[in-house]
């Protein structure tokens, strides 16, 4: 029987995606701008076992009542693939699943790796990037190293590395603050946020400016400038949350402790700056030297419940077949 098995690691954007533009194939309304790290991961296994029925997709060892938003991912493959057998999919995480730290996006990013393998396929980096997106606007990012860009153009989307992680080392510090499954899902929140936010065509329109900052910022290794545009991006975003009807607010009194702190540290000079997803973890992007003074400040915030440290790493690839 023909099994591979695929990993990837989630990545965090620094410009972020909040927002499906009209088209269909859940193509983002904007660009973002992302690191993937090298810790954490989802793994997954894909096989043709004879007895299986019919498609089934088992997640962090539980059977799953359908292949829910995986489908189009999935289906996607068979519309290609010269193998015609029902698929068994098994994916696990290694860290807390829909709870702000990227799980769909690693996992979907494993998934399309080990398909791909699997039901050779043989798919282009733009295929692949197509496939992802069917199942996360996000996973296409997790495909990739180091700093990666997802450009949207005019419903187009193209994925890739604008820079290695080795040629700008960075440590990503996350602050897990609840391990809970958020109450509102990303595709549910940006819904809300697209039909009710006074200020979701602001945050639309300005967005390329931010793109544009940010990429001088990585290309310049300006790690102020970075810092300064990944702030304003990501509280912009949470705005639009929070202005959204139903208010959607995925911060927590230890999220806001954190940033409180990550700002006291910019006082005294330390480079660091922080990032936050939806869910209520606090992503802290320092230089690596600083690293080890940063998680001893942040493992004394009452609230923080653990931290991961993490540096840059590589996308998502095949670890067995
Ligand atoms: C991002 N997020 O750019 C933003 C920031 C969350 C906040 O992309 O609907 O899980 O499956 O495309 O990819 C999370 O959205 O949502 C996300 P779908 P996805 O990282």
């Amino acid at each position: 029987m023909k099994s591979s098995t695929a990993i990837a690691h989630p990545n965090f954007a620094l410009i972020k995606y909040w927002g499906k533009s009209n088209a269909s194939g859940n193509v983002p309304a904007m660009s973002s701008l992302a690191v993937t790290l090298n810790t954490m991961t989802s793994e997954t296994t894909v096989s043709f076992p004879n007895y299986l029925q019919k498609d089934t997709w088992i997640l962090n060892d539980v059977e799953q009542n359908s292949l829910g938003q995986i489908k189009p991912s999935c289906d996607y493959l068979k519309r290609i693939s010269p193998i015609d057998l029902p698929i068994l999919i098994e994916s696990k995480n290694n860290f807390p699943t829909a709870a702000g730290l990227a799980s769909s996006a690693s996992g979907i990013a494993s998934l399309i790796t080990a398909l791909d393998k699997a039901m050779e396929t043989k798919l282009s980096n733009q295929q692949m990037v197509e496939a992802a997106i069917l199942g996360s606007g996000s996973s296409a990012r997790s495909l990739f190293s180091g700093f990666v860009y997802l450009e949207v153009i005019e419903n187009q989307v193209k994925c890739e590395t604008i820079l290695e992680a080795d040629e700008w080392p960075l440590n990503i510090i996350i602050c897990i603050t609840s391990t809970s499954q958020k109450t509102i899902s990303s595709r549910q929140g940006m819904e809300i946020s697209k039909m009710t936010s006074p200020i979701y065509d602001d945050w639309v329109n300005s967005h390329h400016e931010d793109i544009e900052l940010a990429l001088e910022a990585i290309k310049a290794k300006d790690f102020h400038q970075l810092g300064k545009i990944t702030e304003q991006n990501c509280l912009k975003m949470h705005n639009v949350m929070k202005t959204s009807q139903p208010s959607i607010d995925y911060w927590n009194q230890a999220t806001h402790a954190c940033v409180e702190n990550v700002k006291e540290m910019q006082q005294k000079g330390i480079p660091v700056f922080f990032t936050i997803d939806a869910g209520p973890q606090v992503k802290i992007i320092c230089e690596p030297d600083v690293s080890k003074n940063v998680i001893s400040l942040m493992e004394r915030i009452p609230g923080v419940l653990s931290i991961i440290e993490s540096s840059l790493g590589k996308g998502a690839r095949i670890i067995h077949e």
